[in-house]
């Protein structure tokens, strides 16, 4: 109940964070996109887990609302700071229910016009399984954002039972590579293998292919050596509080 309250007062206070993580793009070796991730305090000096407050919001109704915050957050941001800090794309993260409402299409491309952001700037993201199982649905959305220029990525890509076929079906112009498969290229040669396929369907489709979750030098190697066009992980940087983001994005 705590942090529901805590949630509640802070979307109405606006007060509820964004915080930004960039995307290191391989072929100029600079930071070209970023990722919007919302931050919740907890009162105690830390922050609940965004994964604990985006299902609270989902279970509560408030998703939409917390949605269209932390849309319109980082759309004023990339409005701001976008080109001066080098970035070609913002990315923000879609609940299934944001896609779902009545005129969801209509709605979003309200905020983004209302910021005064180039659509083609902006990418929203949504995680693949829940896609799959909502897209009688949720298809003529998307279909109609990319019509507007807005880039669609499918998040979470190559859990569970994914199959490469979506890549050829689906209205999305951009794959992120989940990091549970990231993380496992280095030990095992059919998780390698997976990823290849994938960038390589991709390729095929024109799609961009973002690899998350890599943390380490040699995972690094291997993913960039694999065709991935951009690497999102703690091994560039974790996501950061809008100010320090800037003043990392500028010392840079
Ligand atoms: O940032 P963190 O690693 O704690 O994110 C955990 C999960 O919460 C991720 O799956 C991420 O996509 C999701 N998430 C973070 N911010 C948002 C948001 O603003 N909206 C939605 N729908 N999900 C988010
Ligand atoms: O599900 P989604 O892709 O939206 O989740 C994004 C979240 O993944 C970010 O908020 C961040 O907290 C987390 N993340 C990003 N890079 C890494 C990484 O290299 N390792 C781990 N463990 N988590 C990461
Ligand atoms: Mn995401
Ligand atoms: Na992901």
């Amino acid at each position: 109940a705590d942090i529901l309250h805590r949630l509640r007062i802070a979307i109405q206070q606006r007060t509820l964070e964004v915080w930004y993580q960039p995307l290191m793009y391989l072929e100029t070796g600079s930071y070209q996109a970023a990722e919007a991730l919302v931050r919740l305090r907890d009162g105690k000096g830390g922050y609940f887990s965004a994964f604990q407050v985006i299902s609270l919001a989902e279970r509560n109704g408030l998703v939409e609302e917390l949605g269209d915050y932390v849309l319109a957050h980082a759309c004023s941001f990339m409005r701001d700071y976008g080109e001066s800090l080098g970035l070609n794309r913002m990315s923000i993260n879609l609940s299934v229910q944001q896609l779902l409402v009545g005129n969801s299409a209509e709605h979003l491309l309200q905020l983004i016009q209302a910021s005064h952001v180039d659509p083609r700037r902006i990418t929203l993201e949504i995680t693949e399984s829940v896609l799959i199982q909502s897209i009688d649905r949720a298809a003529d959305t998307l279909e109609r954002l990319r019509r507007e220029g807005i880039n669609i990525a499918l998040d979470d890509f190559g859990v569970g039972y994914s199959s490469l076929n979506y890549l050829s079906n689906l209205p999305v112009n951009i794959v992120k590579i989940d990091r549970s498969l990231t993380q496992q290229i280095l030990t095992n040669k059919k998780q390698y293998a997976l990823l290849k396929s994938i960038v390589e369907m991709s390729r095929v489709n024109d799609l961009m292919v973002v690899a998350e979750g890599v943390e380490n030098k040699e995972e690094q190697k291997l993913i960039s050596s694999a065709g991935v066009h951009y690497i999102q992980g703690y091994y560039y940087a974790k996501p950061m509080p809008e100010e320090k983001f800037i003043k990392h994005l500028k010392e840079r």
